[in-house]
């Protein structure tokens, strides 16, 4: 593998002269142009190879190290991924950018006038793309041997823009001046069937082994993109499948009739699997495209993943020691059933046997505690579409349930409530059960979510199996979003603790508790989060036309739109303001500006017209004389991994809101907290642990409790009491019902006042007061400005373990069982 021979001619050389001529050369031989005569585009290209190649030497070696030590292998299935752009990641990771400013500098362009062509892939839609991203480059730093799959979807996550403050979604066309971070790997390619029928397997009459005959095959084409470890000579791939048309679908036949566009009905049909991405946040209506990804992702990756296990190994019994396997939801769950279809169809062994192997190879995460965001598909379309795993789940239940009667003798209610199928007028898959059921480990996302999970919506199999029950709290990775996204906290951190060992250990920011009562340290600490409101000043004028002071208290709510979260929440406090301004201008006020930031899915229309509310509201307030004095309101379009780098630097005041019992973990909130932020906050997800971490002296908690919550529920929730109840919340609500927000148009907005007086389905009027009165106890801390900035380090100092490396631990140990392979430079 390693022999000179097949190493190139010329390997990347590690000084700012190689830098410069393979820049050069890139140039030349990769774009085929000039210094001269070179494009912004061509500029950036060239700048990203010559990066990229920096990579592909760590990599080969990767490969080689992996080769040679046959490990333990992680596989993470996901199909989300949001990595945030390339660009600035792998300067750092290579640590380049020392030699590409001076360079840059000398041809008179600029990093940040290259970095616009580095367009973010928008493969996923929040926090768990979000969050798949964080643990591959966690896992990379850490030297785990892994790999993540994925879709390559042709069009990410819409593009958000604002037509008269309307939600208005356009095409994430992300590939179109091309995608330099890549390599196709078409050799890799697979074959996945769809539709047809089974038969009796003539090897095993009678028995489970049967034969598939698919009505449709569709090619999957790996491409894969090089995900670097921080501080180590790791690289591991992510790896994304792009739908192809088999060969066989161009139908020569029609084409010769002149039937042209007939001619590539099926190609069109194959390729539309990985066209887009679904712009939905943990709820979807089943579709038919949706599961055809879904199976596709899956397909694709199993016989990807046992490819390469027999590089190494034969035969089976080691299988799952080799390999481990992680689904990311539910979204890939019919991984499950595939490889009982591999292993018992195509490779011929036997079902208890193939069973044995598959319960040891997965493992599943479970995100949410909606119960709609638990996948249920319909039975009459995977008899449609998947027959033959159909068949499977079938026998999968029908063993499972065998023994939940022997466990539960009697009992005819706990095989219904814990079957793979839901009864009902039409019959469904539940996948979160065959996800359980076909697993060794099954975690949650948080503390609180994990203890939930295990008392409500998974109890009987909590109950059944306790053993695979584990919480495995979400983390973020340190190095994109403090070093990269805040150099310049990085750069104070780094100083007051003397070396840079926090980026890889983050528990050792607790160095900085003993700053905070450092006079000087805190007015640094000021100056820096002022220099970056400075920044996000500059860059909300810039998209918004909106000026902001960059020294009042930046309060911001940046997330997926979703009732749960209560957006509404926070406009009604935004309201709540206005309407004291209104009431007393000549009165002292804490000056704040609240920025939004969040796309709602297409088809989520309450949400669409909260958007459309909040910048109705933020046109009022900036407009006013007498409100914007003291309150600015502003909302960036297209909140994405690249702008939330831009934010969480910037904020004072972190919303992390939701009503307690409904947000599984967040990771938002820990970004906010890392950078400084102060967390105003319900007992939801992980604000729990953060509060418990930084101390409840340094937390603003409001709110009822998950336990609250569910009893208010059951005692039977009148959000119009509150709303008679509370002279300001009424004046909030009827300031919109009064047209105020839409030139007088009372109806504009009714269907939003109506859901908060009749529905309220997330008990936002119930929390009203209590958030409002924890907003004035924030407005008191404001003031006190050393007390704030104290707080603020505190903050940092004790969210250590908010780093996904921490995440990426737990999981090796308690449930990967996997160990680091160390490359050697
Ligand atoms: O996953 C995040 C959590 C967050 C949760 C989110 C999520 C999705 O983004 C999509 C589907 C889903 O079931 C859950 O809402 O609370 O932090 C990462 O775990």
């Amino acid at each position: 593998m390693t022999e000179a021979r097949h190493r190139p001619r010329r390997t990347v050389g590690d000084s700012l002269e190689d830098f410069e001529r393979d820049l050069i050369s890139n140039l030349y031989y990769q774009r085929g142009t000039t210094i001269e005569s070179a494009s912004g585009p061509d500029g950036y290209h060239t700048l990203a190879v010559t990066v990229r190649d920096r990579l592909v030497d760590r990599y080969a070696r990767t490969a080689a190290a992996h080769y040679a030590a046959n490990p333990r292998f992680v596989y993470y299935l996901s199909a989300e991924y949001l990595l945030g752009r390339q660009l600035r990641q792998n300067l750092l990771y290579t640590d380049t950018e020392r030699w590409v400013r001076p360079i840059a500098e000398d041809l008179g362009v600029s990093l940040e006038a290259l970095e616009v062509y580095d367009v973010e892939p928008g493969l996923g839609n929040g926090g768990l793309g979000r969050l798949a991203a964080c643990l591959l480059d966690s896992l990379a730093t850490l030297d785990i041997p892994a790999v993540g799959y994925g879709i390559r979807y042709e069009f990410g996550i819409f593009k958000q823009t604002f037509r008269d403050g309307r939600q208005v979604e356009r095409p994430d066309d992300w590939t179109f001046y091309g995608n330099p971070w890549e390599f196709p790997a078409p050799d890799d390619r697979q074959l996945v069937g769809f539709y047809g029928a089974t038969q009796p397997d003539p090897r095993d009459p009678g028995g489970l082994r049967r034969v598939w005959v698919p009505g449709e095959t569709v090619r999957g084409e790996p491409r894969h993109m090089l995900v670097p470890g921080y501080g180590t000579q790791t690289v591991n791939i992510i790896r994304l499948w792009q739908a192809r048309a088999s060969r066989e679908s161009f139908d020569l036949a029609r084409f010769g009739v002149g039937q042209y566009v007939e001619a590539v009905d099926d190609i069109v049909r194959a390729e539309n699997i990985s066209k887009v991405l679904y712009p939905d946040d943990s709820t979807e209506p089943g579709r038919e495209l949706r599961l055809k990804q879904q199976y596709f992702l899956v397909a694709c990756s199993l016989r990807d993943i046992i490819r390469r296990y027999r590089l190494r190994n034969s035969g089976w019994e080691h299988f799952a020691d080799k390999v481990v396997i992680q689904l990311n939801d539910t979204h890939p769950v019919m991984a499950v059933t595939e490889l009982m279809r591999l292993l018992v169809d195509e490779h011929g062994v036997g079902w208890d046997e193939a069973w044995d192997i598959t319960r040891r190879t997965f493992n599943y995460t479970c995100h949410t505690l909606l119960p709609e965001a638990l996948e249920t598909w319909p039975v009459r379309l995977l008899e449609r579409l998947l027959p033959r795993h159909m068949e499977i789940i079938y026998a999968i239940n029908h063993f499972f349930l065998e023994e939940v009667r022997a466990a539960y003798p009697g009992d005819t209610d706990m095989p219904r409530r814990m079957s793979i199928i839901q009864e009902g007028d039409e019959r469904r898959v539940r996948m979160a059960h065959l996800a359980v059921i076909g697993s060794t480990a099954v975690n949650g996302v948080a503390e609180l979510q994990t203890k939930l999970l295990a008392e409500t919506t998974l109890h009987d199999f909590a109950v059944l199996w306790p053993e695979r029950f584990h919480n495995v709290t979400n983390g973020v990775t340190p190095r994109r979003f403090l070093r990269m996204a805040n150099p310049r906290l990085s750069e104070l951190i780094t100083g007051a603790l003397g070396d840079e060992g926090w980026l890889t250990d983050l528990e050792r920011l607790h160095g900085l508790g003993t700053h905070a009562d450092d006079p000087d340290f805190r007015a640094a600490w000021r100056a820096v989060k002022r220099q970056n409101k400075g920044d996000l000043a500059a860059a909300v004028e810039r998209a918004t036309g909106v000026l902001i002071d960059p020294d009042a208290l930046a309060d911001v709510m940046i997330k997926r739109f979703h009732e749960y979260k209560r957006q509404q929440l926070k406009l009604l406090h935004v309201i709540t303001m206005m309407n004291r301004i209104r009431a007393d201008p000549q009165a002292t006020y804490v000056p704040r500006t609240v920025l939004f930031g969040g796309k709602a899915a297409p088809g989520y229309l309450a949400m669409k017209q909260l958007i459309e509310l909040v910048n109705a509201v933020a046109g009022v307030v900036n407009t006013d004389p007498v409100l914007a004095r003291h309150l600015r309101v502003v909302f960036p379009p297209d909140y994405n991994v690249t702008k939330a780098q831009f934010v969480i630097p910037a904020a004072d005041l972190s919303e992390q809101i939701s009503l307690a019992g409904k947000e599984a973990s967040g990771t938002g909130n820990m970004k906010l907290a890392l950078n400084g932020a102060l967390t105003i906050g319900t007992l939801d997800g992980a604000n729990i642990e953060i509060r418990d971490r930084v101390g409840a002296d340094n937390f603003f908690l409001f709110g009822m409790d998950a336990q609250a919550a569910a009893d208010l529920r059951r005692s039977g929730y009148s959000p119009r009491a509150y709303y008679e109840a509370d002279f300001e919340l009424r004046l909030a609500v009827d300031t919109i019902a009064s047209g105020a927000f839409a030139k007088g148009d009372r109806d504009a907005f009714a269907p939003v006042v109506d859901a908060m007086l009749h529905r309220d389905e997330y008990m936002a009027l119930a929390d009203y007061r209590a958030y409002v009165d924890c907003q004035d106890t924030v407005e008191q801390a404001w003031l006190d400005t050393e007390r704030w900035t104290r707080m603020s380090i505190l903050n940092t100092a004790r969210c250590g373990f908010f780093s996904s490396d921490r995440t990426v631990r737990e999981y090796c140990e308690r449930i990967w069982k996997v160990d680091p392979v160390r490359v050697n430079p």
